[in-house]
């Protein structure tokens, strides 16, 4: 069989060759196997890690890096990578057919059910592999969770060394007792960068996510940066070489997970300096911003960028001042309105800014306000988040105070407090999930601003109903909820038609005019299929519709406006 980097001996066999498992006899047992003639497979490995991403273009940074810092040991192991749905019995079947010696798991709040079946599920299979977990999800409250109990080490924190003195250990036979480890956190300086582990396949057709510095020095209650002390750069120039050597490989679609890139403004000025100065067409590259901080200098090179180059995602969360005290946030919310008017007007990058809805303190009425104040503000998609009682995070002090229920289980969400009702909890949450498929897809520009009532279908109409955005939405979604009972797999075709319904039906707008930003925004989607008043040349509601060719009119004349 051929023999790869990475090629591995027989887990057969493993158990007798204590001179493979040594630091630094990596060389000489591989010719020892060699020479005896040991089975050689590609796909054995002593230590495999493994996680279950969210989707198949997530890959993930964590397990690269503590491949990376194996040492010796990285020509032992492998990485192997799942996805969110598949079933923890083919995972563990695609496990132990590396034969591992360890197996160790990245564990995160949407993959700890699943791998604790798989851990389950190896456990009965193959009691003699050591399982690790790692990871932010097993980083706390280690004692409550099953997962920990059936693995043989939990290491919490930071994983890049530590990681690898455990294998090393293991694997010399010399297990160590403590079952708990405190991951250490080394300069970063000292740590061994994973860019190199990206693949080909991984440059061309996933997101690569990349790190200029660790950490956050913000508090922000219901987040687990909130426990780091501060933020930790990695050497800049270190760093932008690996970012060279992937642009070089063709990488053109780069994720930062810093937690506030615009923290360090001479840092950031110069990692957005190196991609203008490599700028192409197909360049993509994405930050976290805190939204008050915009120096000058940041400024003049983010409006350098062109189009659908630079994607932003920044924070709001709440703009209620005695939320944002309550949960540690210190935010200057003008100095947040101005910059997002600056992004908006003097720049082309795209905006994604976050709310969440049932921190402690926040109603309906004063989350609805926050929404439409930012709505205000046009950022090009609004992610409204339901707050997520994450292990470790110190937003656990309200719960009682507040009444703050929380989802028992993964993903942890509040479902009532004392302000908001486990009903209107629903509500907001089916909000946010219609938002996502009508207000943030980009397939209704036109017609959002109707179904807002920010602007009259009919472009001679002025007159529009003065009602803020999030009430209007939340009638359209609770509306939409009722007629389909579903908030996922709504078929597009069947979005449209709902939304014309809603249009017609409940707000009372007339069916010609509603039809046109309908129409426009449908066929700008690209989707092939046939609305089905366009089939049955009835619009929903008994009305006669329009004959497709006078639909087209309809659309030119809207686009005709848009122009103007
Ligand atoms: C990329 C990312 C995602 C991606 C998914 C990535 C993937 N692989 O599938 C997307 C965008 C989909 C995502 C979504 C969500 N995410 Co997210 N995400 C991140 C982010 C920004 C980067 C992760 C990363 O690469 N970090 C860099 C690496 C180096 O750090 P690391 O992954 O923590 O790994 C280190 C240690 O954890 C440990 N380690 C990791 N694996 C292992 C394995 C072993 C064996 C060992 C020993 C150690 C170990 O060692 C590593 C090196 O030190 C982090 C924030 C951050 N900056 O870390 C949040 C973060 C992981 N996400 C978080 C959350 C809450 C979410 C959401 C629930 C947000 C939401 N929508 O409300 C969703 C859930 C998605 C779902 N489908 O349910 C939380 C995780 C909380 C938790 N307990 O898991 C984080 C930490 C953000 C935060 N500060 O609160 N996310
Ligand atoms: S929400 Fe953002 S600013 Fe606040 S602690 Fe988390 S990463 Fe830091």
């Amino acid at each position: 069989m051929p023999v790869s980097g990475t090629a591995i001996f027989s887990g057969t066999n493993r158990l007798n060759m204590p001179w493979l498992l040594a630091s630094g006899h990596v060389a000489h047992a591989t010719a020892l196997r060699m020479a005896r003639g040991y089975v050689y497979t590609s796909a054995m490995a002593a230590i495999v890690l493994a996680t279950l991403n969210a989707r198949y273009v997530h890959a993930s940074l964590g397990l690269r890096y503590l491949l990376a810092n194996l040492g010796v040991l990285q020509a032992q192991a492998r990485i192997a990578e799942f996805v969110l749905g598949t079933r923890p019995v083919d995972v563990a079947e695609a496990l132990l057919k590396h034969t591992p010696r360890i197996v160790g798991f990245g564990v995160y709040i949407w993959n700890v059910e699943d791998t604790t079946r798989v851990i389950a599920m190896l456990k009965q299979l193959a009691p003699q592999v050591v399982v690790v977990v790692g990871g932010p999800e097993v980083s706390h409250e280690v004692g409550e969770q099953r997962i920990c109990g059936l693995a043989d080490y939990v290491i919490t924190g930071p994983g890049d060394v530590s990681f690898a003195k455990l294998c090393a250990q293991v694997l010399a036979g010399r297990n160590p007792l403590q079952r708990v480890v405190a991951g250490e956190q080394v300069p970063l300086q000292g740590l061994a960068l994973p860019y190199s582990l990206y693949s080909d396949e991984d440059i061309a057709t996933r997101f690569l996510y990349v790190e200029a510095s660790r950490g956050c020095p913000f508090k922000c209650e219901f987040c687990l940066s909130s426990l780091d002390k501060t933020a930790w750069p990695f050497d800049l120039e270190r760093f932008l070489a690996q970012m060279q050597s992937l642009f070089e490989r063709g990488a053109r679609h780069f994720r930062f997970v810093d937690r506030t890139f615009n923290l360090n403004a001479r840092a950031s000025l110069r990692i957005l300096e190196f991609f203008l100065d490599r700028m192409d067409e197909r360049l993509f590259v994405h930050f976290e911003l805190i939204p008050d901080q915009l120096p000058e200098r940041l400024k003049e090179a983010i409006a350098r960028f062109p189009a659908g180059c630079l994607h932003f995602e920044i924070g709001i969360q709440t703009f209620n001042p005695v939320v944002q005290a309550l949960i540690s946030r210190r935010q200057d919310d003008a100095r947040a309105e101005l910059n997002f008017a600056w992004l908006r007007e003097q720049s082309q990058a795209l905006i994604h800014a976050d709310l969440i809805a049932g921190l402690p303190g926040e109603d309906l009425a004063s989350f609805a306000s926050g929404f439409d104040r930012l709505y205000a503000m046009r950022p090009h998609e609004i992610q409204v988040g339901i707050l997520k009682r994450l292990r470790g995070t110190p937003i656990a002090r309200h719960t009682g105070a507040f009444r703050m229920r929380y989802n028992p289980d993964p993903p942890y969400n509040v479902l009532a407090t004392d302000r908001i009702g486990f009903a209107d909890m629903q509500r907001i949450t089916r909000f946010a999930r219609y938002w996502e498929m009508v207000g943030n897809a980009g397939r209704f520009r036109r017609t959002l601003p109707v179904l807002l009532g920010e602007q009259a279908a009919d472009p001679a109409d002025d007159t529009v109903p003065g009602v803020a955005a999030f009430e209007q939405f939340m009638r359209f979604s609770d509306w939409l909820f009722e007629t389909t009972k579903k908030t996922h797999e709504i078929a597009l075709e069947r979005l449209y038609d709902a939304v014309l319904r809603f249009l017609v039906e409940e707000r009372g707008i007339a069916r010609d005019a509603a039809l046109g930003p309908v129409l426009a925004d449908y066929e700008a989607s690209g989707a092939k299929g046939r609305l089905s008043f366009m089939k049955t040349g009835m619009v929903v509601g008994g009305a006669r519709s329009r004959r497709p060719a006078a639909q087209h009119r309809s659309h030119v004349r809207q686009a005709r406006h848009e122009k103007a």
